[in-house]
């Protein structure tokens, strides 16, 4: 891709981050009607970042009536018009990227490296990719007469914030749809700079409105009556909510949700790479990654060898200022999800699996977690099991490629899973058995806007990214 990348964020005194921030609401910025606000705190330091105003029900109404009313316009504009807005939005967010990967990095606690080089120019690859699409529906082999649903209500988690929003609003902005999105009570920040984009870019008024607040403003916007179509990314336990909310109902729905990737590495595998390969799956974002690559499954007579190199890598990476571009592991979003993290691995050591945890000094605020793996770990471990969704790898062992296959297929999730081997016959012959919506071979965590990511069983279904990204936002 010819995406730039932005240079260097020096400081974060290239964003300027207001004391408090609205709802967004047909076009303009407004306090909630109850006068609710919450505080957006860094997870890295704890400082207080900005208060903003908490979405309740009748913001939700309010936000969902301004979204009906200008769809009747934005789904009759010409393709190719509201592909115009999509570059515009596209080319802004290029040329503010390091304002808004460091006000991510702040707001979420990622590695200003992630978010400088991985969030940000994704974030404008989707917004360029389906703007390119708006003009082309009506010949792409969608079915005859291709119509856009209405309104989308979208509710997003907090490890990729802007991301999240750019998979969601993308497509549904190309095909015609207007939007009331929430993002997560932990990262507001970048969505309600992302509204201040919609405005520069001169986006007509109610086609894109933002609600930050909890869970119970994402309830009342899945739950209202004027939406017609329901994204969602986050737990599985709130996804499955969300289906029985709309079930009886004719609302359309995706859900993205959780996963517990298995990422095998066969013995003829190139041990340097693949050891590059474990830590991008399991470490990057500090592992809050639906497709992390959290169960490493490593064929038996490589498995010393492996761990050794595996530890020592461990042992470089560099904890600590998300702000500093030599960081590798950032902070942990949020209290409660350091909470999950620790109660998980308490849970491993109490179960009889062994904990080895990278040397490094945490920081003495904010929240923060050790690069983590566990050994000695069987399927039944609640480790192998449950999504713990931060920087802990749980290790286990296989003979043969039909007990890899067999094993990384044991989980209620499919969401990814990774293949290291030379063999290209084995790639394919692994791949084709795997339950997963995303295979790497010899790679982890590469994303890209035309490719469709979703998952099997209980990680969700509806795809998002690519050409059946634009299904989900059609009738025909
Ligand atoms: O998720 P929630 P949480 C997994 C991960 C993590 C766990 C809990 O395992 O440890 O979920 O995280 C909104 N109706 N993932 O508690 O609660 C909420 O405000 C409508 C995997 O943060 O699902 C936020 O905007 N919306 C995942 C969003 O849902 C509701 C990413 C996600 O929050 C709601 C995040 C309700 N009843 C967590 N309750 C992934 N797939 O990538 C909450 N929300």
């Amino acid at each position: 891709h010819a995406f730039e990348y932005a240079p260097a964020p020096e400081s974060r005194s290239v964003v300027d981050i207001a004391p408090s921030y609205g709802l967004f609401i047909d076009g303009e910025f407004t306090d909630a009607a109850e006068g609710k606000v919450f505080k957006s705190v860094s997870p890295s330091t704890e400082e207080v970042l900005s208060e903003v105003a908490q979405a309740g029900e009748a913001d939700v109404d309010r936000a969902v009536k301004a979204a009906r009313k200008a769809f009747e316009k934005w789904s009759a504009l010409p393709g190719a018009e509201r592909g115009k807005y999509l570059f515009r939005i596209a080319r802004i967010i290029q040329e503010r990227s390091r304002e808004l990967a460091v006000l991510e990095t702040l707001d979420n606690g990622k590695p200003i490296k992630e978010t400088r080089d991985a969030d940000l120019p994704l974030v404008a690859a989707h917004f360029f990719y389906y703007a390119g699409w708006a003009d082309k529906l009506d010949h792409a082999g969608f079915g005859p007469d291709p119509k856009a649903l209405g309104v989308a209500g979208q509710v997003i988690p907090w490890n990729f914030p802007l991301l999240m929003l750019a998979w969601k609003i993308a497509p549904a902005l190309a095909t015609g749809n207007t939007v009331v999105l929430k993002p997560a009570e932990t990262t507001p920040l970048s969505a309600l700079f992302f509204a201040d984009i919609c405005r520069q870019a001169g986006l007509p008024k109610g086609v894109v409105n933002i609600l930050p607040g909890y869970g119970d403003a994402g309830a009342a916007l899945v739950a209202h009556p004027d939406v017609n179509k329901v994204a969602f990314t986050g737990s599985t336990a709130v996804g499955k909510e969300i289906a029985r909310t709309l079930a009886g109902t004719d609302k359309k729905l995706t859900l993205e949700l959780g996963g517990k990737g298995a990422n095998i590495v066969f013995d003829d595998a190139p041990i340097d790479q693949a050891v590059e390969g474990i830590v991008t799956g399991i470490f990057f974002n500090q592992g809050q990654v639906c497709c992390a690559g959290s169960r490493l499954l490593v064929q038996e007579s490589i498995q010393d060898e492996l761990l050794d190199s595996l530890k020592r890598r461990l042992s470089t990476l560099r904890l600590g200022d998300p702000l500093d571009k030599n960081t590798d592991i950032g902070a942990i979003n949020s209290a409660e999800q350091l909470d999950r993290i620790t109660a998980l691995t308490e849970t491993g050591e109490a179960e009889g699996a062994e904990r080895w945890s990278a040397p490094c000094e945490l920081p003495s605020s904010g929240y923060w977690f050790a690069p983590t793996l566990f050994t000695n770990v069987t399927q039944a471990h609640t480790i192998a099991r449950d999504e713990i969704f931060g920087p802990v790898l749980s290790v286990l062992t296989f003979r043969t490629p039909e007990e890899a296959v067999a094993k990384a297929n044991n989980t209620q999730y499919g969401l990814s899973a990774g293949i290291w081997t030379e063999k290209g016959s084995r790639i394919l012959a692994v791949a084709n058995r795997l339950r997963a919506g995303v295979v790497w071979a010899n790679t982890f965590n590469k994303f890209d806007p035309t490719s469709p990511f979703g998952g099997y069983k209980e990680s969700g279904f509806g795809r998002e990214g690519g050409r059946h990204g634009l299904e989900a936002y059609l009738s025909v």
